[in-house]
C-alpha cells in the first residue's frame, strides 16, 4: 500500500518511517495516523525487520504536534477519541516486538515529543527543540505526554514543561535523559543506522526477548519483572541463535546468526 502522509522505507532489515506532511511541518491528523497505523501492523507482522526508525520528511521538524487546524473544527468528543486513537497509535509503537529508534531532527513538539517518547530510544540533530506547549493552546498533551514524559524524567522535571508549555533544546534533552545521542543534522541518519545496523546484526530471537522484558518489566514491580525475565531468558536460551552463540563464544570465532525465530 502506497501511503501519502508517511513514507515506509524497508532496507537490510531495517524499517524507516518518515512522517510526511513538511508543509506543515508533518503535524499529526487523522490521516495520518490511520497510515501510521497500518504501517505499524506492516512492520510488526514482518519477521524480516529487526529495528524501526521515526524521522520527519523535511529538514526542519520530526513533528510539530497535532494538526492544530484539524484539532480546531473537533467537539469535546472527537477530541476525546483522537487523543485515544493517537495513544493507540503510539503505544503499538511501544508494543512492537522490535526496537523503535527516534531520530528527532528539528521540532518535536506536543505530539510530535510524544511520538519520540513511545520509541525505545532517541537521538537528536543539535537543531532538535522537544516540548509540550499545548498549554499555549489552552490544552493538554493527549497522546500519552503527560505519562511518558514523566517516567522519563521525572515528577518535577515533566510538571515543569507541562505547566509552563517552555521547549527545551537538543543539549537540554540529553541533560534530562529524553536524549541518548545529539548529532551533527548532516549525519544524524546516518549514527542512527549505524546503530540501527549493530542491533540488526544481534540473534533476532535475543534481540526481541530483551525487548519484551524491559518493556513488560517496566509495567510492574521489580519483583515480577524478574520473574518475567526468568521465563523469557529460558524460552530464548532455546533458539538457535543462542546455541551458536555461546559455542561460537567457546570455539573463539565469530558467531554467525541465522535469525531464525522458530
Ligand atoms: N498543526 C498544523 N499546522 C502546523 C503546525 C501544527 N501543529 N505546526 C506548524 N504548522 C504549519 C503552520 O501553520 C505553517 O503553515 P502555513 O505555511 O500554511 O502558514 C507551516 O506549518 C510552517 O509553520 P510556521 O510558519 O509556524 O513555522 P515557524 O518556523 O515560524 O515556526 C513552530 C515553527 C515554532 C514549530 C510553529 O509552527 C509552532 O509553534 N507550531 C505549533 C506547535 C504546537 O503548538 N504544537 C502542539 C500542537 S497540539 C498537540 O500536539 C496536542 C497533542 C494531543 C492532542 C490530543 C487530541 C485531541
Amino acid at each position: 500500500m502506497s501511503f501519502e502522509n508517511i513514507i515506509l522505507e524497508i532496507k537490510n532489515h531495517i524499517a524507516t518511517i518518515y512522517f510526511n506532511r513538511p508543509k506543515a511541518l508533518n503535524a499529526l491528523n487523522n490521516a495520518l495516523f490511520d497510515e501510521l497505523d497500518i504501517a505499524l501492523d506492516q512492520i510488526r507482522d514482518n519477521t524480516d525487520i529487526s529495528v524501526l526508525i521515526l524521522t520527519g520528511a523535511g529538514d526542519k521538524a520530526f513533528v510539530a504536534g497535532a494538526d492544530i487546524a484539524e484539532l480546531v473544527k473537533m467537539t469535546p468528543l472527537q477530541g476525546k477519541y483522537f487523543s485515544r486513537k493517537g495513544q493507540k497509535v503510539f503505544s503499538k509503537i511501544e508494543a512492537l516486538p522490535i526496537p523503535a529508534i527516534a531520530a528527532v531532527n528539528g521540532f518535536a513538539l506536543g505530539g510530535g515529543s510524544e511520538a519520540a517518547l513511545a520509541c525505545d530510544f532517541i537521538y537528536a540533530s543539535q537543531k532538535a527543540i522537544f516540548g509540550l506547549p499545548e498549554i499555549n493552546l489552552g490544552l493538554i498533551p493527549g497522546f500519552g505526554g503527560t505519562q511518558r514524559l514523566a517516567r522519563l524524567v521525572g515528577e518535577n522535571r515533566a510538571k515543569e514543561m507541562i505547566f509552563t508549555g517552555k521547549t527545551i533544546n537538543a543539549q537540554q534533552a540529553l541533560e534530562y535523559g529524553i536524549v541518548n545521542k545529539i548529532c551533527d543534522p548532516d549525519t544524524l541518519m546516518e549514527e542512527v543506522m549505524k546503530t540501527a545496523n549493530l542491533i540488526a546484526s544481534k540473534g533476532k530471537v535475543a534481540l526481541r526477548s530483551a525487548k519484551e522484558v524491559v518493556q513488560n518489566g517496566l509495567n510492574t514491580d521489580l519483583e515480577t519483572g524478574c520473574r518475567i525475565e526468568n521465563d523469557v531468558f529460558g524460552l530464548t536460551m532455546a533458539s538457535e541463535d543462542a546455541k551458536e552463540g555461546t559455542s561460537a563464544f567457546l570455539e573463539k570465532r565469530k558467531p554467525v546468526f541465522t535469525g531464525k525465530l522458530y
